[in-house]
């Protein structure tokens, strides 16, 4: 109810549907460019492929494919600067307390860095996962059958591929059916760059550690046999590199088939921390979630630290702007951040396992708190 009441007042608002495209916008649509916003201000810029990673990404300019973006609430969403928005979602009333200590810390128990560090060895080992390389098609594939062979463990779970049209690499979603179809997601992007396409992109800290962790709580939940009251969504993007693609996809399709989403908790890079604290960030995000996941992350690791990390960078962006309530965690602080990211020494040796530890057994606390939301 709240959602249609949502929709509707956006659907009034001052945003005007997009005229038929100019001469220039075909011609540069024809020669492959990509229209992409790095502020809500910015009305885009058409650039191609290779500059979108090297000029922008390289340089850690964050921004948002929005070529392929039709809808025009989205794109509002979009041009409206952080902490203007009343846009935020679904009416969740988040507790201001963690419940379920003792399920909890059962489950915690089997948590390690074991297969993790497995994993992560695998998906480094790619020469490396850009969207559009034959490589990150190959990652695809091999983290969709280690996805279904961890859910194995679980009959009722359920792995699928969500494919795009635009590039080869799928994005991949499992659930954990619950009582109730609402939906509490936990993400992460598995593509990675090393700074152009060509270039060796291990993407270990950026962003294959945020992938290990997720996947790290999917396997404690799949072999107990885990059944929540909400139903719980694992899902690794792809061509997030590229402007937040397969987020994007994933949740305008979210979005026109109208599901209810309770919760998107993002995490993109979990494995460097020389603070030793999780780090939930604070911008373009829904302010009650961020203060829940907090609640959860402090409750279960300790004291947590802030920053934000401006317009476009990862994957909430694209929840929020479906209007849907989404939240950033983040290994550090940007300052004290890994200096290695978007280039060839993401290295697995630069991993703190200490830190992809935390951030798995955050995420298998968040899912079991929010499972009854
Ligand atoms: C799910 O439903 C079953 C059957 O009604 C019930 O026994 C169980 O407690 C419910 N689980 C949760 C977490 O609400
Ligand atoms: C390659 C990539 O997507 N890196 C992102 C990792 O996460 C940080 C935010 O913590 C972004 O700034 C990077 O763009
Ligand atoms: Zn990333």
């Amino acid at each position: 109810m709240k959602t249609a009441a949502f929709f509707a007042l956006l659907a009034t608002s001052v945003w005007s549907a997009t005229a038929a495209p100019s001469p220039a916008e075909l011609a540069n649509r024809k020669a492959g460019l990509r229209l992409i916003k790095t502020s809500p201000k910015d009305a885009g810029k058409w650039v191609s492929e290779e500059d979108k990673i090297v000029k922008y990404k390289a340089k850690d300019i964050g921004f948002v494919d929005i070529t392929d973006i039709t809808d025009n609430e989205v794109l509002r969403i979009l041009s409206t600067p952080d902490g203007e928005d009343s846009f935020s979602t679904q009416a969740v009333t988040y507790p201001t307390a963690v419940s379920h200590q003792t399920q909890v810390n059962s489950l915690l128990t089997s948590v390690s860095t074991t297969n993790p560090t497995s994993w992560l060895t695998t998906l480094t080992n790619f020469y490396n996962r850009y969207y559009k390389s034959t490589y990150g098609t190959q990652a695809g594939t091999w983290l969709y059958n280690t996805v279904v062979s961890v859910a194995s463990a679980n009959p009722a779970i359920t792995v699928t591929k969500f494919t795009h049209s635009a590039f080869n690499q799928p994005s991949i979603i499992a659930k954990i059916p619950g009582n109730s179809t609402n939906l509490v997601i936990v993400s992460a992007h598995y593509d990675s760059t090393g700074g152009s396409a060509t270039a060796r992109g291990p993407g270990a800290d950026d962003n294959g550690s945020g992938v290990v962790v997720i996947l790290e709580a999917l396997r404690v939940l799949a072999n107990s046999k885990f059944k929540g009251k909400n139903t719980l969504e694992f899902h690794f993007y792809a061509g997030e590199e590229g402007g937040l693609l397969g987020s994007a996809a994933v949740f305008a399709n979210y979005k026109s088939t109208g599901k209810t989403v309770l919760a998107v908790v993002n995490q993109d890079m979990a494995g460097y921390s020389p603070s030793g604290k999780i780090s939930i960030y604070t911008d373009y995000v829904d302010t009650s979630l961020t203060a829940y996941t907090r609640v959860v992350a402090t409750a279960y690791t300790g004291a947590t630290t802030s920053d934000k990390c401006g317009y476009g960078c990862s994957d909430h962006a694209s929840a929020r702007s479906n209007g849907f309530p989404a939240a950033y965690v983040c290994d550090e602080p940007v300052s004290s951040s890994t200096p290695y990211i978007h280039s060839p020494n993401d290295a697995l040796s630069t991993i703190m396992w200490p830190t992809v530890l935390r951030h798995a057994k955050f995420t298998l606390a968040f899912l079991v708190e929010a499972s009854y939301l």
